[in-house]
């Protein structure tokens, strides 16, 4: 963490924990009242062991947990919340010579917390209320069947989803830290890009950068060269050095206290067309950043990303025709097929992007969209990344000769770039009443050495 400096410290994270959990607190009590629940308990989640073996897969702690407190590793462990009270931890600490067991989180947030130490899963049981009704939320497991709490209830589980597309100042502050990471890791990606390093090797350079372990990243890196690109969710991260560096797309994240950046980068190997695109795409991509203001429908940044993109296709010369036709046939999604992007926060594809209303309900997505993750409107606080797309991908490329939109495509510009796989470009970027907020943007300009582009 030494090389760059990050701009929030854990002093003023911890400072800015109380009113987070303040909030979480009322907001909770008002969804629990609305439900008729008294109590809520929140599983962090149990760990799982690989079949015929006596290893368990790497746990990942139940995001409603790391949401009221930030520890990421505590299996067996739960929070107990009755309105009125200072939520309970139930802190499981096994007597285990065989691993390290879990230490008591040392954090000043702690003491907004009361403390239970427990050694044994079963006896979180002797720290629920004696009366009332109790909500579970968290993975299900069997001995929870007889504990006498209504698991996992829809009405309640609704609510609390809906609440998590707004941030707290805290939760802000943890994006950004988190996104200074990641930032720090791309460019170091880059740099190895540029020194023509392999798949994995990049992968190892982000890595290391970002101080993380693997199972810390807040999902799978994708990590492409050339043609590679052209694959959405490449994650093969190949050990062979191409004879050629014609483009990177990484796609990586980073996290702190448990919400994750999700950052992509397209970098060209060399000028020339696909440059120039990566370039265009650039200063598209930041103009729907713009766009991310409170009372602003997600999906409209969607429809406005296609006509951009469209437009770009075919001041490039890869289309024909006018914008707004390439988007009423469906030739733009032949070469920018998914959605413009997501809630982001304790979860890469944070909860009830597509909820209606608090109470439940869904949001359709327009016609012929059918991968946008988000269609709801957003509200100040909202966090989302904006990463438009543009690739070719062989097989849509090969349907659209068949179904008669590739009548508009110009086939000799478009196999020239195939090579190059495809260009995403992400930032993470919060609505806020002032404007759009660039987490990712204002990352990038906070390192130092600058790096050559981005
Ligand atoms: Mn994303």
């Amino acid at each position: 963490m030494a090389a760059f400096e990050i701009a929030v410290s854990e002093a003023e994270l911890d400072a800015l924990f109380p009113a987070h959990l303040a909030a979480l607190m009322a907001t909770t009590a008002a969804s629990m009242a609305a439900t008729a629940f008294d109590a809520l308990v929140i599983g962090a989640g149990v760990l799982h062991i690989q079949f015929q073996d006596d290893a368990s897969y790497p746990f990942k702690v139940n995001p409603a947990f790391k949401h009221w407190a930030p520890i990421l590793n505590a299996p067996g462990s739960c929070l107990i919340f009755q309105p009125g009270q200072r939520p309970l931890l139930v802190f499981l600490q096994p007597e285990d010579y065989w691993h390290k067991p879990p230490a008591l989180p040392t954090g000043a947030w702690l003491q907004s917390f009361e403390v239970a130490v427990i050694r044994e899963p079963e006896q979180a049981r002797q720290h629920l209320p004696q009366t009332g009704r109790i909500a579970y939320l968290g993975e299900i497991y069997a001995s929870l069947e007889s504990w006498g709490m209504t698991l996992n209830p829809e009405a309640l589980v609704s609510r609390l989803n809906f609440e998590r597309m707004a941030k707290t100042p805290y939760e802000l502050a943890c994006l950004r830290v988190a996104n200074a990471r990641g930032a720090r890791a791309h460019h170091a990606a880059a740099e190895a890009f540029r020194a023509g390093a392999s798949e994995y090797a990049i992968h190892l350079a982000y890595l290391a950068a970002t101080g993380h372990r693997e199972e810390e990243l807040p999902y799978t890196n994708i990590i492409a060269l050339n043609e590679g690109g052209a694959i959405l969710h490449y994650t093969d991260l190949s050990t062979e050095t191409p004879a050629e560096h014609h483009s990177l797309l990484i796609d990586a994240g980073a996290q702190c206290r448990g919400y994750g950046c999700d950052i992509t980068r397209t970098t060209a190997g060399r000028p020339g067309t696909f440059a120039d695109l990566v370039e265009a795409m650039d200063t598209i991509e930041l103009a729907l950043c713009a766009l991310v203001t409170p009372g602003r429908s997600y999906p409209a940044i969607h429809l406005e990303a296609h006509l951009r993109i469209a437009a770009l296709l075919r001041e490039a010369g890869l289309i024909r025709g006018s914008a707004e036709a390439a988007v009423a046939t469906g030739l733009s999604g032949v070469f920018f097929p998914h959605g413009i992007g997501h809630l982001l926060g304790l979860q890469t594809h944070d909860v009830a992007g597509l909820q209606a209303t608090p109470a439940g309900g869904s949001l359709e997505r327009p016609a012929g969209h059918r991968y946008l993750r988000l269609t709801r409107t957003l509200v100040a606080g909202a966090v989302v990344t904006i990463e438009p797309g543009l690739y070719f991908i062989d097989l849509l490329l090969n349907a659209a000769k068949t179904d008669g939109r590739g009548k508009d495509i110009v086939w000799t510009a478009v196999d020239a770039l195939r090579p190059y796989g495809g260009i995403r470009i992400e930032d993470n970027v919060v609505a806020t009443v002032a404007g759009a907020v660039n987490l990712t943007r204002a990352a990038f300009a906070a390192l130092s050495p600058a790096p050559a582009r981005h």
